[in-house]
């Protein structure tokens, strides 16, 4: 098995790769897995991952093929990390908990916490403890429920969700917080995809993708805005090829140039693994970070002058009067879009744009895909509502082979969404939800992630359990957030893998720990499955196929269900031991409360499961309006002051999320080392600054609290002018918890201001230091 010590911070650069997948990839996967568990686990996970019958990859939200035409392998090189990080042979038991205490573990890595293996049973940090001791399940929940019945209000609770919850035990726990009394559900889409809901929502009265992988492939021409497939999302690029098989075209819009999107090399076909592979992006647009609303501005510009030029020719207009609100004074807008402000925003010269243009007016379907690098700007709603738009304006929504596409993250995310979890549910939901358990939930809004952070922070909220994620480190501020959480009475988490968020307890701290995906679940005798929800929508189920990784282990549904019971007793009077006894009662409920689950044991029992009805495909728009609605908005552009950069911090190649799993970023050239921050040689010569040279970031923002990320390796990059990259959640020290969103209180994690400076870390302190302390400060309890 391969080593559990940090890897020696070592900076090699290679040139960035022009090209994604094939053999290397399949061979790095077997690596991390190998180096994680046996071969016979190995297999059996691998054998199993997005089969009809088998376990749903526990990675990324992207959908797989119909039933009847999947691959025996169909997942990528990271699905098969993910699926195999859980599935380690390694155990973190009672006598790892004697050996470090916790302030020793806080010193560790992510890294590190994530290598000592599964957790196997539940463990208790007592008021002024220094370590985790075993604790016996009922007294867990006895000591959690304790602890939530003393609150003064049910709003003191935090429920956290994070997207690989199964949609059983999201089910299971919206009901509970609101059985309890509390809207307090925040969940990792307030982190991610929260700017998608709110613009999707407000402008179509849905806040999910409208497309099908099949509209995909038959799309005329498919956008990728500020999203990075090769490594997020990787079996995208197999769709994309086959958008590009049936004469389709494909745009991609980034601040770097990223491999997946320039060629890609399918791995399930000969050709992929011996040729050169195909080119996936027709144009690419290197665009300034923050500058897609420009971008869409000045298209939603262009076509409607060339309407007014050739009235009729250009716009659906047959579509825009029978469908849509809005549309004149967004076409008043849209005129006074001004070339000069397009240009500086997208830093792009006028003949790439109208070279776009061309291939948009070329296109009689067109979608738009979009991920982190649209949502976590300042600015992320307008540039979707803007994006809406620019699809309205030629009636590319509702009709097979166009729509929106937000890709989704976690495997799950957008189905606990709709399953409840989401502090803002609208009525309709409550009410379904009054109806079938025959209590009233609380109609007052709850409070997401950066309103949580604020309320522990001023202690109006003093009990936090998460169920799956990392919260501590997923969340912006680092040290705002560490505070928050140490602050608190009780942090509780239902967890498979050791993090962050353990080491940063409140008075009392619970591990919860829980069976994984990959695990079989068994309750009263019966082999039980859970469901998911795709990125299109798409509801399936899912069977753990492993031996559980410790006998000790409850399913997360069977912790919701007895710290439901061991909280609320009979108040109200609902049947958590048979929910927790046979997974299909919940889907009954489920069945019965969410609209579009009709009969769902029924239709999921089918291999391949079946598909949510997305209104907006009907041309039934449940906005405000009843119809879909154009919106105008304001232009606008990050400032970004001489000096300066605008730093972008995003994911590695061989990480999930607050996860890593090597300090290696291979498509883009970067090996051994994540203290790194990716500058253009531009703004190194205007900088003064030095390919390699150890700086720290310093955000610039108007609190006057330092906010310093120290000791990054400088490394000249393709990066747009003006921004700079680096990983998270090593630079989540950097975002200020203030710094949202507009409208949907999404960090803004793609745009942080930041001046480099020489790093107080220096090249003689580090030798000193040796290289565990400077991986203690990487962990990021800085
Ligand atoms: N292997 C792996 N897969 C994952 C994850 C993981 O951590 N590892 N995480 C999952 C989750 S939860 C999510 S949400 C998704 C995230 O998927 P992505 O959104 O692809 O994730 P990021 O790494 O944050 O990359 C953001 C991309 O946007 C670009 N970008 C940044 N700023 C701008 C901008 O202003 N304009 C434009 N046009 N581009 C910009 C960046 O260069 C980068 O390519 O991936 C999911 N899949
Ligand atoms: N600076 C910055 N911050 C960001 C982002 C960014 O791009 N930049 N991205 C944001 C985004 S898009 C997201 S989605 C969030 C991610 O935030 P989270 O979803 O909170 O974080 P993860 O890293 O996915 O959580 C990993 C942990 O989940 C637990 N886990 C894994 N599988 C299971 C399971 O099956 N059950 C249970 N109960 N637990 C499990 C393990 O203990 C593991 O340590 O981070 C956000 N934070
Ligand atoms: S594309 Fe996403 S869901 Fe599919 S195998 Fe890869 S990580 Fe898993
Ligand atoms: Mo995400």
């Amino acid at each position: 098995m391969g080593s559990i010590e940090d890897p020696v911070d070592d900076l090699a650069v290679t040139p960035p790769k022009s090209w994604a997948t094939g053999v290397p990839a399949v061979t790095h996967a077997l690596q991390y897995s190998l180096g994680q568990t046996s071969v016979r686990r190995t297999a059996l996970t691998l054998l199993n991952i997005n089969q009809a019958k088998g376990i749903d990859c526990p990675g990324c939200a992207w959908p797989e093929p119909p039933a009847g035409k999947r691959h025996l392998n169909e997942y990528c090189e990271n699905g098969a990390k993910h699926i195999n990080d859980e599935a380690t042979s390694r155990r973190v038991t009672r006598e790892f908990f004697r050996e470090h205490s916790i302030a020793e573990l806080d010193g560790k890595s992510d890294y590190w916490l994530n290598q000592q293996g599964r957790l196997t049973e539940p463990m208790v940090k007592r008021p002024g403890g220094t370590h985790y001791e075993p604790i016996g399940w009922d007294e867990a929940f006895t000591l959690l429920a304790g602890e939530l019945k003393g609150l003064d209000s049910p709003d003191e609770a935090l429920f956290y969700v994070s997207g690989r919850l199964n949609n059983e035990a999201a089910f299971l726990l919206q009901l509970f917080a609101r059985a309890y009394g509390t809207n307090n559900l925040p969940d990792c889409s307030n982190m991610c995809h929260e700017s998608s809901g709110s613009a999707l929502n407000e402008t179509l009265g849905i806040g999910k993708g409208s497309v099908s992988l099949d509209d995909i492939h038959e799309s005329d021409l498919v956008f990728v805005v500020g999203q990075n497939p090769g490594t997020n999302h990787p079996r995208m690029l197999s769709a994309l090829e086959e958008t590009k098989r049936n004469g389709g075209q494909v745009v991609a819009v980034n601040t770097l140039p990223e491999a997946g999107l320039m060629r890609f090399k399918n791995p399930q076909k000969a050709r992929g693994v011996i040729g050169r592979g195909t080119e996936i992006a027709d144009q690419f647009l290197h665009i300034r970070a923050g500058g897609d609303l420009a971008l869409f501005q000045a298209l939603n510009h262009m076509l409607v002058e060339a309407d007014d030029t050739a009235p009729g020719t250009v716009l659906d207009h047959a579509f825009i009067d029978a469908h849509t609100s809005g549309f004149e004074e967004f076409a008043e807008q849209s005129r006074k879009v001004s070339w000069d402000d397009v240009l500086a925003a997208t830093g792009l010269p006028r003949e790439e744009i109208d070279e776009l243009f061309d291939r948009v007016l070329g296109a009689k379907k067109i979608i738009v895909c979009w991920a982190m690098g649209v949502t976590q700007h300042k600015h992320g709603v307008p540039t979707i509502r803007e994006i809406v738009n620019f699809l309205l304006a030629r009636g590319n929504l509702g009709r097979p082979g166009a729509g929106v596409c937000p890709v989704r993250g976690h495997s799950n995310v957008q189905g606990d969404r709709t399953m409840g979890v989401w502090e803002r549910m609208p009525q309709p939901f409550l009410d379904a939800l009054e109806r079938e358990f025959g209590f009233t939930p609380p109609a007052h809004h709850g409070l997401d992630a950066v309103d949580g952070i604020r309320a522990m922070h001023e202690g109006r909220a003093k009990v936090f359990l998460g169920v799956a994620g990392n919260f501590v480190r997923a969340t912006p501020d680092s040290a705002v957030t560490e505070e928050a959480m140490r602050g608190c009475r009780l942090t509780a988490h239902v967890s498979t893998k050791l993090n962050r968020s353990h080491t940063v307890c409140g008075d009392t701290a619970l591990i919860l720990p829980t069976l994984g995906r990959s695990d079989r679940d068994v309750q009263d005798g019966v082999e039980q499955f859970i469901t998911v929800e795709d990125s299109m929508s798409e509801v399936h189920a899912s069977r753990g196929k492993l031996p559980p990784a410790s006998p000790e282990l409850l399913s997360e549904v069977a912790i919701v269900a007895r710290l439901a019971r061991a909280t609320l007793g009979d108040e109200p009077a609902l049947p958590w031991e048979e929910f927790e006894r046979d997974y299909g009662t919940i889907r009954d409920r489920i069945a019965r409360v969410v609209p579009g689950f009709e009969d769902f044991n029924a239709r999921v029992s089918v291999p391949g499961g079946f598909t949510l009805p997305n209104p907006v495909n009907a041309y039934e728009f449940r906005t405000a309006t009843g119809k879909a609605r154009f919106t105008c908005n304001d232009f606008t552009m990050p400032d970004i002051p001489p000096g300066h950069l605008l730093l972008q911090t995003l994911r590695s190649h061989d990480q999930w999320n607050t996860v890593w799993y090597a300090p290696n970023d291979r498509y883009r050239g970067i090996h051994n080392a994540r203290r790194v921050v990716l500058v253009s040689p531009d703004d190194l010569r205007e900088l003064g600054l030095t390919d390699r040279e150890l700086v720290d970031l310093v955000t610039v923002w108007h609190d006057g609290r330092e906010r310093r990320a120290e000791g990054f390796r400088i490394v000249s990059y393709p990066s747009s002018k003006g921004s700079a990259a680096a990983y998270y959640p090593e630079t989540n020290v950097l975002v200020p918890l203030d710094s949202v969103a507009d409208i949907s209180n999404c960090p803004t994690s793609k745009g942080v201001l930041v001046r480099l400076e020489p790093s107080r870390t220096t090249e003689a302190s580090e030798a000193e230091n040796g290289s565990e302390e400077s991986q203690g400060a990487a962990a990021g309890s800085v």
